[in-house]
C-alpha cells in the first residue's frame, strides 16, 4: 500500500510551500491531496495502474504525474527541489504541535534551532522565550508537544499499520511458495496503536519466502535475514518481522505471535493445570511430551478446554475466565451497523454535499445517516450560523426527495460553551432530529471544570450523543482529565450515549473506557466523524474499539433498525 508514503510526500510539499510562503490556493491543494489520499480505499498503486488517479477527488494531471513518478521511483524531484530551498529541519520542527511554518522559520532565525533535539534542549534551558513574535507559552507548550511526539511516535494508528501490512500480506502471499500468511500481534488484536508488524507464514520453501520478503518495495533497511525469520525497517521506519512456520505448527505460532503476552502467560498457566504444557511450536503432554495440538488455533484453545477466543479480547482483562466458564461475550460486528450518526458535510468542514453523503451511506447499505455540522461558535471548521444551519435542514429535506431508500437525519455536531451551555437556542434546538454534542475548544480547563460542563450538557435534556468525550488526538493532544465515573452516571441518566469515534487518530473512548461505560449502563454508538464520505469506512476502527470493549449489538445505539432509533432519538 502505497498511500501513506504518497500522502506523506505531499504532506511535506504542502509544509515546504508554506515556509516558502507560496501560493495559499496551491498549498491548499496539496493539503486536500493528501486527505483524499490518506481516506482512499483502494490502493493508490492499483489505481495508477489502471489509470484512474484522476478520479480520486482533488488529483488532476499534476498531482497524477507526481504519484506515478512516486509509484515508479520512491522518490519525487519536485520535492527534492523545494527540500534544497528550505534549511534542513524545519520539516522536523513542523511535525511537533503547534509548530507551524511561521514558528518553524522564527526558530531557525532567531535562535538557530534545526532539528528536534536542539528545540528540545534550548526549550529546556529556557532558551525559546523571548523572540519576538513568540508567546510566553510557546516554550511551556513546545516542552509538552515535544514529549507527546516522543511517546507516539513509537507507536502507529490502527489505521496506518493495517494499510502497512496489507501490502506485505499480499506481497507474500503472491509467492508459490507461501502457504497460509497472516499478521499476528497487536495488529490482530486490533489494539489502537501498534508498534510493530509480525508476519506469520507457512511454507515447505522458507528461505524462498525470507529471500522474497527482504527485497520488497517499502523496505529500507534489512535487520535479519535468517532462514526462517527475518526483520526489515520500512522506508518509513517501521519494523515488520515474518517468520516461517511448518503447518503443523500454525496454530500454536498464531496463539503465541497473537499474544497479548499477558494472555499468552494466563494460559500456560491453565495448561499446566490440565498436565500441558504450551508454545509455539503445539500443545504437548507434559510427562510424555507427546503432541495433543498444534495445526489450528481452535484446537490449541480446544486442548486447554476452552473456545476459542476472539483476538481482540486477549489482554487477559478476564477473557479466559469467561472462556472458561462459556460467558464471552458476543462481540458487535461491522454488519451490525445500521448508519452513522456523525458526519459533517460541505456545509461545514466536510468535502461532500448531503446529497453525495446520502447516496454513499445508501450505497453502505445503512439505514439511516446523521448531518452533523459544526455550530456557530467553532468559526474554523465552518460552524454554521442559526440562520445558516435552517437553510441547511431544507437542503436536507429537497434531498430526502431525491434520494430515496435511506433516511437522512438532520443533525448537529454542537458545540458545549465553556459554561457546559449548548451552542444553538432552543427553538434551533427542536428543528434537529439529532444532537450530537461535544467540546472543542477550552480543553485546558481543570478536572471539575470540565466534567461539569459535560454534564451539564447532558442534563440539558437536548443531546442524544457526547462525541468523542476525552478529546484524545493521537500525536497531537493526550485525553483531557475528565472524571469519567461521574459523566457515565450523568449519561446513564440522562439516557445520553457516549461515542467510539472511529476516526483512526480518534478511537475516543478508548477500549477500557468503553467497558467501563457498558458495565455503567451507559449506551455507546460508533460513529466515524467523516468529512469525506471515504471515510464511512473508517467505521471498521470504531467497531474494532467496540470489540475490544466486550460491546454486544445491544450495547451499541446505531445497530438499532430505523424505528427503534427513532424512540430513542424521541426521548
Ligand atoms: P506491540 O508490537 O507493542 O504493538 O504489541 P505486540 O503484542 O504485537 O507485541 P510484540 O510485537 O512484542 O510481540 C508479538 C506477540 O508475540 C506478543 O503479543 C506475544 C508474543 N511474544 C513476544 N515476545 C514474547 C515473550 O517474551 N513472551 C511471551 N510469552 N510472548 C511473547
Ligand atoms: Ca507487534
Amino acid at each position: 500500500m502505497r498511500n501513506e508514503q504518497v500522502a506523506g510526500f505531499f504532506d511535506d510539499i504542502a509544509d515546504l510551500l508554506e515556509i516558502l510562503e507560496d501560493n495559499v490556493f496551491k498549498i491548499r491543494a496539496y493539503r486536500k491531496a493528501v486527505l483524499n489520499i490518506r481516506s482512499l480505499s483502494e490502493d493508490v498503486e492499483k489505481v495508477a495502474g489502471v489509470g484512474r488517479l484522476e478520479e480520486i477527488p482533488g488529483i488532476g494531471k499534476d498531482l497524477a504525474a507526481k504519484i506515478a513518478e512516486i509509484i515508479k521511483t520512491g522518490k519525487l524531484k519536485h520535492y527534492e527541489v523545494l527540500k534544497r530551498k528550505v534549511p534542513e529541519g524545519m520539516l522536523e520542527l513542523m511535525t511537533i504541535p503547534g509548530i507551524g511554518p511561521k514558528k518553524a522559520r522564527l526558530l531557525y532565525e532567531k535562535r538557530g534551532i534545526k532539528s528536534l533535539n536542539e528545540l528540545e534542549k534550548k526549550a529546556k534551558a529556557h532558551k525559546i522565550s523571548g523572540i519576538p513574535g513568540l508567546k510566553d507559552k510557546t516554550e511551556e507548550n513546545i516542552s509538552r508537544g515535544i514529549e507527546l511526539v516522543k511517546k507516539h511516535s513509537a507507536r502507529m494508528s490502527l489505521k496506518e499499520a493495517l494499510d502497512l501490512s496489507a501490502g506485505f500480506v499480499s506481497g507474500l502471499k503472491k509467492l508459490p511458495a507461501a502457504g497460509k500468511v497472516i499478521a499476528a500481534g497487536s495488529l490482530r488484536r486490533m489494539k489502537d496503536t501498534v508498534r510493530d508488524i509480525d508476519i506469520l507464514v507457512t511454507s515447505r520453501k522458507p528461505q524462498a519466502i525470507m529471500d522474497a520478503f527482504v527485497k520488497m518495495p517499502d523496505v529500507k533497511n534489512v535487520l535479519a535475514h535468517g532462514s526462517t525469520k527475518s526483520a526489515v525497517l520500512t522506508t518509513g521506519g517501521v519494523q515488520v518481522d515474518v517468520r516461517v512456520v511448518d503447518e503443523n505448527s500454525f496454530g500454536a505460532a498464531l496463539v503465541y505471535f497473537t499474544g497479548s503476552q499477558a494472555h499468552n502467560v494466563h494460559i500456560r498457566h491453565i495448561a499446566k493445570r490440565l498436565g500441558l504444557k504450551v508454545n509455539e511450536y503445539g500443545v504437548f503432554d507434559e510427562k510424555t511430551d507427546r503432541k495433543v495440538a498444534g495445526k489450528e488455533e481452535i484446537d490449541i484453545y480446544k486442548a486447554l478446554k476452552l473456545p476459542i477466543i476472539p483476538p481482540e479480547l486477549r489482554e487477559d482483562r478476564g477473557e479466559i475466565e469467561a472462556a472458561s466458564k462459556g460467558r464471552l461475550p458476543e462481540l458487535i460486528d461491522v454488519s451490525d451497523i445500521k448508519g452513522d450518526l456523525h458526519v459533517h458535510s460541505r456545509w461545514s468542514d466536510g468535502e461532500n454535499s448531503i446529497e453525495e453523503i446520502a447516496r454513499a451511506a445508501k450505497a453502505k447499505g445503512y439505514e439511516y445517516i446523521a448531518i452533523t455540522d459544526h455550530s456557530e461558535s467553532l468559526k474554523v471548521a465552518g460552524g454554521l450560523s442559526e440562520r445558516d444551519v435552517l437553510k441547511k435542514i431544507d437542503e436536507i429535506g429537497r434531498v430526502r426527495k431525491k434520494v430515496k431508500g435511506i433516511t437522512l437525519l438532520a443533525g448537529v455536531e454542537i458545540d458545549i460553551l465553556q459554561d457546559g451551555s449548548l451552542d444553538y437556542r432552543k427553538n434551533i434546538l427542536d428543528r434537529f432530529d439529532i444532537i450530537v454534542a461535544a467540546i472543542h475548544a477550552g480543553f485546558k480547563q481543570s478536572k471539575e471544570t470540565l466534567t461539569a460542563r459535560i454534564v451539564k450538557a447532558m442534563e440539558t435534556g437536548r443531546v442524544h450523543i457526547i462525541s468523542h468525550p476525552t478529546g484524545r488526538l493521537k500525536g497531537a493532544r493526550d485525553p483531557y482529565d475528565l472524571a469519567l465515573g461521574k459523566i457515565f452516571r450523568a449519561a446513564k441518566q440522562t439516557k445520553t450515549c457516549l461515542e467510539i469515534n472511529a476516526f483512526p487518530d480518534r478511537l475516543d473512548l478508548d477500549d477500557i473506557n468503553s467497558r467501563a461505560a457498558k458495565e455503567a449502563g451507559v449506551k455507546l454508538a460508533v460513529n466515524t466523524d467523516s468529512h469525506l464520505v471515504d471515510q464511512l469506512d473508517y467505521m471498521f476502527f470504531g467497531v474494532s474499539v467496540a470489540r475490544r470493549a466486550w460491546l454486544e449489538k445491544k450495547d451499541v445505539l446505531n445497530t438499532r433498525g430505523l424505528s427503534e432509533l427513532l424512540k430513542f432519538l424521541k426521548k
